[in-house]
C-alpha cells in the first residue's frame, strides 16, 4: 500500500491521516486517484492581524481556533489536503481534533445554531446528518447557537479536549475529513512568518 492510500484510509476510519513519505509533486497526483477537488486551491500563510473576516484577519499570528473550513456552505466539501510549502524556520503545529474524540459528541445533534452567510442564514446542528453520514460544522464567528440549551453545549463542548498537534514538515501532507475532524493552527513564530501551507479542498471519490 502507497503511503498515500494509508492517509486515505487513516483519514476515513478515523479523521486525519499523514502522507508523511511523499514522493513531490506524485503525491498530489496520487491523491486524485481518491479525491475530486472541487474549489480552487489556496496558500495559506501567516499574516498580521487586520480586523478582516478570515482568520488570520481575526487571530494574526496567534493560534486559530479549531473549526471546520467553508462552515457557511450548506453542504461543506468533505476533504482538505494540507501540503507543506515551506514549513518556516520553527514548524508551527496544526491541531486536529476527531468528532468520535469528543466526549460531548452526542450532544452535538441537538446543538442547534443559525448559520451566517452572504447570502443570509440557515439553521444547522454543529452534527446534522447527510445522506445518512454525520456532517460536523463547526466556525464560532459564522454560527450562533440557539436557545440556552443549544448555547451551552457549545459554549462548552471543546472543554478539556487535547487536540493532537501536526508538525508538518516539508513536502508532507495531513489529510483531514472536514466532516468528521476540526482543525485549528498553533501560534507561529516570527521565525516562521515565511510558512505556506498549499490548501486543496474536495471531496472523496
Ligand atoms: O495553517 C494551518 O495549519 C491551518 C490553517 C487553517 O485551518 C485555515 O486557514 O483555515
Ligand atoms: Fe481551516
Amino acid at each position: 500500500m502507497s503511503s498515500v492510500e494509508i492517509a486515505v484510509n487513516l483519514a476515513k476510519a478515523t479523521g486525519f491521516g499523514i502522507v508523511s513519505d511523499p514522493l513531490g509533486q506524485n503525491a498530489i497526483d496520487c491523491l486524485g486517484h481518491y479525491i475530486t477537488w472541487t474549489k480552487k486551491d489556496d496558500m495559506l500563510s501567516p499574516k498580521r492581524a487586520n480586523g478582516a473576516q478570515s482568520y488570520s484577519g481575526q487571530y494574526g499570528l496567534s493560534e486559530f481556533p479549531l473549526h471546520t473550513d467553508f462552515a457557511e456552505e450548506r453542504v461543506p466539501p468533505r476533504v482538505l489536503a494540507l501540503i507543506c510549502i515551506d514549513p518556516g524556520k520553527m514548524l508551527t503545529p496544526t491541531l486536529v481534533m476527531p468528532l468520535m474524540e469528543l466526549k460531548e459528541r452526542k450532544k452535538l445533534l441537538d446543538c442547534i445554531c443559525e448559520v451566517r452567510t452572504r447570502n443570509g442564514n440557515f439553521t444547522s446542528s454543529v452534527v446534522s446528518n447527510s445522506k445518512g453520514e454525520l456532517l460536523l460544522r463547526y466556525e464560532k464567528h459564522a454560527m450562533s447557537p440557539m436557545g440556552r440549551y443549544s448555547k451551552v453545549i457549545f459554549d462548552h463542548f471543546l472543554d478539556d479536549i487535547k487536540p493532537t498537534l501536526v508538525r508538518l514538515s516539508k513536502g508532507q501532507i495531513l489529510l483531514i475529513d472536514n466532516w468528521c475532524c476540526l482543525h485549528g493552527r498553533g501560534a507561529v513564530a516570527e521565525e516562521s512568518s515565511d510558512r505556506r501551507i498549499l490548501r486543496k479542498v474536495g471531496n472523496w471519490k
